[in-house]
């Protein structure tokens, strides 16, 4: 049995469904819902001491980390191969799923917290937030969550930031899909797994725009949304944070 730990509007969390559908492994979830800080209840924390989602439990065994688990899908399960067996593809499929991990994930983060988040934990008790945040491991964590649940007044600096370095991972994503059908080559892979919750995550942000006068990065997504199984991992309606605050 394939178990996971997840949210269902969590970046990291889709891009482990979307790969689930791609190779067709029937799996059991659990949620853990991140707008009530599920992830800092002590009994996951017993699971994840990082507080994170997603996680996966096999054969009795638990496995982090989004890139890490995916791999692990890829290797031990029958459906279409995910990752390039030429060795020059393989490296920069992992080029790729690296730049998600480094730059893409991170940026979506500020905005995610600022503008989205802050939302959701406005709903929730002060005594709860603060229970669940005692538990955090980190203070950085702490202090993200603490500031992300108090009012609805957004650090739009932070935003900025983040923005600029969206459009600049944009750039670099045009760059390579002008000379490359998919991030890893001729063929999908793990790198177009990874990198595809950004979309998602821009368009509930509506900076969609971002990528207007980008074809290459147009036509892509294009490609990326005729597949079944990124429908199949995306939240379903209900399963959203709720809509942005303005910016
Ligand atoms: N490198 C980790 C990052 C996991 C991560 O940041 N997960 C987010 C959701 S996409 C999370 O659990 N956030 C809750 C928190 O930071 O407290 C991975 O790829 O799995």
């Amino acid at each position: 049995m394939f178990e996971l730990y997840h949210d269902w509007d969590a970046f990291c969390c889709i891009k482990v469904r979307f790969c689930l559908a791609e190779k067709g492994v029937p799996w059991v979830g659990h949620h853990v819902d991140l707008q009530r800080m599920e992830q800092l209840k002590p009994d996951y924390l017993a699971l994840n001491p990082k507080g994170l989602v997603p996680l996966v439990v096999h054969d009795g065994r638990t496995l982090a980390e989004s890139s890490v688990i995916n791999e692990y899908i890829d290797e031990c399960f029958d459906g279409p191969r995910l990752s390039p067996l030429a060795p020059y593809e393989r490296a920069q499929m992992k080029i790729w799923v690296r730049f998600e991990e480094e730059v893409l994930h991170p940026s979506v983060r500020g905005p995610t917290y600022q503008l989205m988040l802050r939302k959701a934990f406005a709903d929730m008790p002060v005594a709860l937030i603060e229970e669940r945040i005692a538990n955090s491991p980190t203070a950085e964590k702490a202090a993200r969550l603490r500031n992300a649940s108090r009012g609805l007044v957004p650090d739009l600096a932070e935003v900025d930031v983040a923005r600029s370095a969206m459009i600049g991972a944009l750039d670099k994503m045009e760059a390579r899909l002008q000379q490359s059908r998919w991030f890893g080559g001729d063929a999908f892979s793990l790198a177009d797994i990874a990198i595809a919750p950004f979309v998602d995550r821009l368009e509930e942000l509506n900076f969609a725009g971002m990528w207007a006068g980008k074809p290459a990065v147009t036509g892509w997504i294009a490609r990326v949304k005729d597949r079944p199984g990124y429908w199949e991992a995306l939240p379903k309606p209900g399963q959203r944070i709720p809509a942005p605050l303005p910016h």
